[in-house]
């Protein structure tokens, strides 16, 4: 039976694999252990490949809507057919109501995400999105090219392992995020490593840990500041590396005096002496690990949060260093995303373009329309009316805060079309449904870990199912029917300018498996920080010129026990929602028996102090509820979280039942969280942790 080399993509990560194929079908996926990184190792979602890949609910063809909108009601109809009609529908609302009227959506890191922004801007629309962005990753890149000029990633990789690893609001062994797959972040949690997990729950990566420290949600801001405040005080900082290769260490040092460990206690609920022994470990273990994650995003001072804890590294001389935070090798050249086909006057009108400077604006790293702003215009016409929205591979109604706005907004669009591999709730509001491509399905190059690049891998197609397209051809076809400029270079000339600066083949490296140059550590050296100063930018003139505080700044989360007091006799416990399990990717996989089985329904997790005061115990249906909704769960009781958070799955819907609707807000955690203002000043994020919550028995 013939055996290939792979990427399983079904995550962000990125394990290799070895793929048999039988009669053009995947039937087994296993680690492969040649692959430097992942070492043979697969989490339980990717061995599960095959069923998902083989599941009889694929989509196997282009449907076009019979019934009304919702219905379910479908054609089977030919790619030529379906691509025909879009294109025309695409086409009639760009002549009549200009390009912006129709958005672009997407899911999460897939292998498509750079070309849709690519099929964005040609097309001549400012508005794309994807539901992470501001709530996922926007902030930690954006803060770090504004004060180091990169984006950084733990050494898990090289001889030198480090000696502390902080995990901040981050869980990358059942995560593995961004590609920090858990078999390297397990490898440099040794015996001899201080390793500590800020994050009210003990995930577990936490439990691996030698400290736990069960922080309040969204008051990372205060700690961080605390620990500066800590490390300048004690002079515990790297004084050879803040001289010479930082600006702005006076105006820090005088600002973050007033953020002494007492102040801090009293707002996140660590101790002031933990919170000096973690400042204390962290700034005296060289080299160290700060590794971070969700927890920090998904509030509304995501930009100030994420701004204290970056600084921290820069402080200990911990960038670049071997067994450090490593910049990227950027091995690959940059996707041609020609964003200079987006005219001047185009990128004005994104929706969150005034407002949200570091999402929406010129100077953003990626710009993207702000989601609730973006949803809003498709039911009030605010700015303007977005008419039309083409989703390649997301399911907004579980993963956008407020549902039943995206719902109401999906249903006001004169036009919708989602590309994905099963009917999802989304897709069945759409006038066509198209079907994607699984990984294994796919031609593909990706860096790893996502952004930095310190390695290079390739899918090649190995498998088929149906009539179903990668999503880049389908975007190349449209395209070309559109006569749009990205119709020069299909996608699969785009590996071969990826890859130049490697000599390899897009078929070479996909034999090889993983192309991992040798790492390069301290390249500040050669030219200086890619900031405007050429140093780390303790003090941001970039933030400061754009009107943003240029230090780090605590603010009270707005609904909270000090930010909302009245509402705590209502709502006394603290909500966070998502945390990443191990079964599941997103909304994703509820359809797939051997995984469903594992996590059957949705669930909670609370403190036993908090079930005795209610009468919950473990296994029991509960209702939790915040001021905007309420959903159904299945209580987890466990000492592994803070007595006074609860913390709750998002992306639960139930295949089984997709005909009906009101199971869509049954347990879907985005009926909790607030999609509302205030939110981060500079990236819009909006609030889905850090919020306040009820939790009951449920009536029946
Ligand atoms: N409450 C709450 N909400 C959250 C979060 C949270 O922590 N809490 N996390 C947020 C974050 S960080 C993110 S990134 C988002 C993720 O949000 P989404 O990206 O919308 O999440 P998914 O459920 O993965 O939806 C992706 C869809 O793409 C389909 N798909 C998979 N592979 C392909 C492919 O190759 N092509 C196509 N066309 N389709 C494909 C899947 O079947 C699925 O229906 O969710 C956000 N929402
Ligand atoms: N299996 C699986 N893997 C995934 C995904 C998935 O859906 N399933 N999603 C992928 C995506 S898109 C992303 S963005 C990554 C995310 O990967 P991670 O960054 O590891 O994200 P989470 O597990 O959502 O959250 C990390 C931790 O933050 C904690 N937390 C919540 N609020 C706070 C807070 O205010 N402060 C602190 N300090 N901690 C807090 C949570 O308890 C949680 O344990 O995972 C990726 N990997
Ligand atoms: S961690 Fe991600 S890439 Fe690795 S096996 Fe699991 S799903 Fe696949
Ligand atoms: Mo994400």
């Amino acid at each position: 039976m013939p055996v290939f080399k792979s990427i399983c993509r079904v995550c962000h990560g990125g394990c290799g694999v070895l793929v048999h194929v039988e009669d053009g079908k995947v039937t087994r996926v296993k680690g492969d252990p040649e692959n430097p990184i992942s070492r043979g190792w697969m989490c339980v979602k990717g061995i599960r490949s095959p069923d998902i890949a083989n599941h009889p609910d694929r989509l196997k063809y282009p449907l076009k809507r019979t019934g009304l909108r919702g219905e379910n009601r479908w054609k089977e109809i030919s790619w030529t057919e379906a691509l025909d009609d879009i294109s025309n529908r695409i086409d009639s609302l760009r002549k009549t109501h200009g390009p912006e009227s129709i958005a672009i959506g997407q899911g999460t890191g897939r292998h498509h995400y750079m070309h849709v922004v690519r099929f964005a801007n040609t097309l001549g629309t400012p508005n794309w999105y994807e539901p992470g962005l501001a709530q996922c990753f926007i902030p930690r890149i954006t803060v770090s090219n504004l004060t180091y000029g990169g984006f950084v990633v733990g050494d898990y990789y090289g001889e030198v392992m480090p000696k502390c690893i902080i995990f901040w609001g981050h869980n990358p062994l059942v995560s593995s995020a961004d590609g920090e797959l858990a078999p390297a972040v397990k490898r440099s949690m040794a015996e001899d490593c201080a390793t500590i997990a800020i994050d009210p729950r003990r995930t577990e990566t936490a439990k691996r840990c030698k400290t736990w420290l069960p922080i309040r949600p969204a008051t990372d801001a205060a700690l961080a500041l605390a620990m500066i405040n800590v490390i300048i005080e004690e002079g515990l900082y790297d004084s050879e590396f803040v001289a010479n290769h930082t600006t702005g260490f006076d105006l820090l040092k005088a600002h973050t005096a007033q953020y002494t460990p007492q102040w801090a206690e009293a707002i996140t609920w660590i101790k002031a002496e933990a919170i000096i022994k973690t400042a204390r470990t962290y700034a005296g273990s060289k080299p160290a690990v700060l590794d971070w994650g969700l927890g920090l995003e998904q509030n509304s001072n995501s930009l100030q949060t994420v701004r204290a804890v970056a600084i921290l590294r820069a402080l200990t001389g911990n960038l670049d260093i071997p067994g450090g935070d490593i910049m990227g090798m950027n091995i690959l050249k940059g996707y041609p995303i020609m964003k200079d086909k987006l005219p001047a006057d185009s990128s004005k009108k994104r929706i969150g373009a005034e407002e949200f400077k570091l999402l929406s604006g010129w100077r953003a790293y990626m710009p993207s329309a702000h989601i609730p702003g973006l949803f809003r215009a498709m039911t009030e016409g605010v700015p303007y009316k977005i008419r039309g929205l083409l989703i390649f591979g997301g399911n907004p109604l579980l993963t956008v805060s407020n549902p039943k706005k995206v719902y109401e907004a999906l249903n006001a669009l004169e036009f919708l079309c989602v590309t994905d591999l099963f009917m999802t709730p989304t897709a069945r509001l759409a006038d066509y449904v198209l079907p994607a491509a699984f990984w294994t399905e796919i031609d593909h190059v990706q860096g790893f870990p996502l952004v930095v690049e310190n390695f290079v891998y390739a899918n090649a197609a190995l498998t088929h199912s149906g009539q179903c397209r990668q999503d880049e051809w389908i975007m190349d076809e449209l395209s070309k029917r559109l006569s749009l400029p990205g119709a020069d270079m299909p996608y699969k000339d785009i590996y071969a300018h990826q890859l130049a600066p490697t000599g390899l083949t897009h078929e070479a490296l996909a034999q090889k498996g993983c192309h991992t140059p040798p790492h390069k550590y301290k390249k500040y050296l050669e030219h200086g920080f890619h900031t405007p100063s050429k140093k780390v930018e303790l003090y941001s003139s970039v933030l400061k010129r754009m009107g943003y505080p240029p230090l780090p700044e605590y603010v009270e989360p707005p609904e909270g026990p000090m930010g909302s007091p009245k509402l705590l006799s209502e709502y006394p416990y603290v909500l966070i929602t998502g945390g990443r399990n191990r079964e599941f990717f997103h909304s994703e996989q509820r359809q797939v028996a051997s995984l469903r089985k594992l996590r059957p329904y949705p669930s909670c997790e609370l403190h036993p102090e908090a079930a005795a005061r209610v009468g919950i115990s473990e296994g029991e249906w509960v209702t939790v509820s915040t001021p905007r909704g309420e959903i159904r769960l299945k209580a987890r009781v466990t000492e592994d979280i803070h007595p006074h958070v609860i913390s709750v799955e998002h992306g639960w819907w139930f295949p089984e039942r997709i005909d009906d609707l009101e199971s869509l807000w049954e347990s879907n955690a985005n009926c909790l969280t607030a999609d509302t203002p205030p939110y981060d000043p500079a990236f819009g994020s909006y609030r889905l942790r850090g919020l306040l919550c009820n939790i009951k028995k449920c009536a029946e």
